[in-house]
């Protein structure tokens, strides 16, 4: 144990003051619930006055959530602990110095995941006015997912070299991954377990008392900075992984004539004790900000930590190849659609796409590197004329988003299924038929939403992800 840390620590006394840098959509439900807990006194929210955020510092002083869409009982919290003056978003990161501890919840996206290289700027900039105003014993806590390796070097070396202290001597560094989902946020703070990991056991105590007084039904699980880093990650990296040889099967049942959806079933039919057989659904491609870049961060910490890293001999990470595969999906998509489009008697160039579900998720308006984008850039590339349906999302930079059906599927030679939005289990074929005015139209599947046979008797050519029992059925005149 380190006892000069402890020695500062018992000085200091318990946690009562908390500073949390970056009112996003983990910075804020976590301020909230930290200032919900009696054994804390108050708590800061840091957030800069940039011409994009620095309208949320009003908004949060009046208890007002900037977050977009529904967050059950984030908004009401946030007018309690507003009101009652334990909560407060300022922009003056002096106030730091005041804090026992402070969390940072900023973004780390890739600037280009093909070269590994993750965007730090604003963790940097985050890390730079904390350690600007650090005082002796406080706790710092990183919860953004970040590259194995982080929170005990770069974010180390940036708190050491701007505040002139030690970390793991004279200040305590931890990191705490979130596990938080949108449409959730408060609810999974308190219900997930907890990882917390600290650069030496001393950090690792200090971080556990900051977190346990959140937590409801979740535990705290402790470890050190650097294997919570890599849980984080490896735990994105696995949900990529089990999706990407639900999509390579796949491809293998089209090949082998067979219907995928039949053998997931049959897989997951095997139960019992000890019997494990997590398989996850196939479809048209994998989006959102977590699974696609979390295999790649695993992959840099591995590749920048790993001294003597063992593989086999020129083998690709399995991970790196799950990637390739889900980032494969959209274009299995044009595949599908091309060929049905000739199987139509039609050829790509000109013809009408209708794109329905632009989200990267059901029932959902998150569109973050929705899997649709690439499909839709192929097609137009190839010739075609490509509109986008979705009841969920409003807008998206450069694409016009429709919540016009009807308008979207008039004239259509494909209809294309990406998002398994409620609304698109109903899709009637004698409807879709009339609104596209095709004798024979295409319709493409990519996330098991229609019934094959309804669309094919109708007149449809079918394609769907996985149908190999499908997806060379007899063209028929539609009834
Ligand atoms: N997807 C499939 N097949 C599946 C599951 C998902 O193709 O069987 C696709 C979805 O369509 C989507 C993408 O993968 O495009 C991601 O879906 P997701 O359900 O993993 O949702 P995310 O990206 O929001 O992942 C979050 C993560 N949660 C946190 O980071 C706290 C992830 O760790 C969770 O495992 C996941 O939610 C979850 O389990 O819901």
């Amino acid at each position: 144990m380190n006892s000069r840390l402890q020695s500062i620590i018992d000085r200091r006394g318990p946690i009562r003051k908390i500073g949390v840098v970056g009112m996003g959509y983990v910075g804020i439900p976590a301020a909230a619930l930290f200032a919900d807990a009696p054994v804390f006194e108050s708590v800061l929210g840091f957030q800069r006055d940039s011409r994009s955020s620095g309208y949320k510092v009003a908004m949060l002083n009046r208890g007002e959530s900037p977050l977009k869409g529904e967050e059950p009982g984030l908004e009401d919290l946030l007018g309690k602990v507003a009101s009652a003056g334990k909560f407060r978003c300022t922009s003056d990161f002096s106030e730091i110095a005041e804090c026992d501890a402070v969390t940072l919840a900023i973004q780390t996206p890739f600037a280009d995941p093909k070269d590994l290289i993750p965007d730090f700027s604003a963790l940097v900039e985050g890390l730079g006015q904390v350690g600007g105003h650090l005082s002796e014993g406080t706790l710092v806590v990183l919860e953004s997912t970040v590259t194995p390796g982080t929170t005990a070097g770069m974010a180390r070396e940036i708190l050491e070299e701007e505040s002139g202290l030690v970390a793991g001597e004279e200040f305590c560094l931890a990191h705490a991954p979130e596990r938080v989902m949108v449409g959730r946020l408060l609810r999974n703070i308190r219900e997930h377990d907890r990882i917390v990991g600290g650069i030496d056991d001393v950090s690792t105590r200090r971080a556990v008392e900051l977190y346990r007084p959140v937590l409801t039904a979740g535990k705290i699980i402790p470890m050190t900075a650097t294997a919570a880093e890599v849980t984080k990650t490896a735990e994105n990296a696995f949900r990529d992984l089990q999706i990407a040889a639900a999509n390579q099967l796949a491809l293998h049942c089209e090949a082998m004539g067979v219907n995928v959806y039949d053998v997931r079933a049959g897989i997951d039919s095997l139960k019992g004790e000890g019997i494990t057989r997590a398989i996850l659904w196939p479809g048209a491609g994998v989006g959102g900000h977590c699974l696609t870049k979390d295999s790649w961060h695993l992959e840099r910490g591995a590749q920048v930590l790993g001294g003597d890293l063992r593989y086999p001999h020129g083998a690709e990470s399995i991970f790196g190849v799950a990637r390739k595969i889900n980032e494969f999906m959209p274009r299995h998509m044009v595949h599908l659609t091309i060929e049905g489009l000739r199987r139509a008697g039609k050829s790509p160039e000109g013809a009408k796409v209708a794109l329905l579900g632009w989200a990267f998720i059901q029932n959902s308006d998150d569109t973050r590197n929705t899997p649709a984008e690439p499909y839709l850039a192929a097609m137009e590339e190839a010739g075609a004329v490509v509109r986008v349906h979705d009841p969920f999302v409003d807008e998206y930079p450069g694409i016009e988003v429709s919540h016009d059906f009807d308008g979207t599927l008039a004239g259509a030679d494909v209809v294309t299924i990406f998002t398994a939005h409620h609304h698109y289990a109903s899709l009637d074929p004698v409807r879709v038929k009339e609104l596209s005015g095709r004798e024979h139209p295409v319709i493409v599947d990519g996330r098991n939403v229609v019934d094959p046979n309804a669309f094919i008797r109708t007149g449809f050519v079918y394609k769907g992800i996985g149908r190999g029992d499908k997806n060379s059925h007899e063209v028929v005149p539609g009834r």
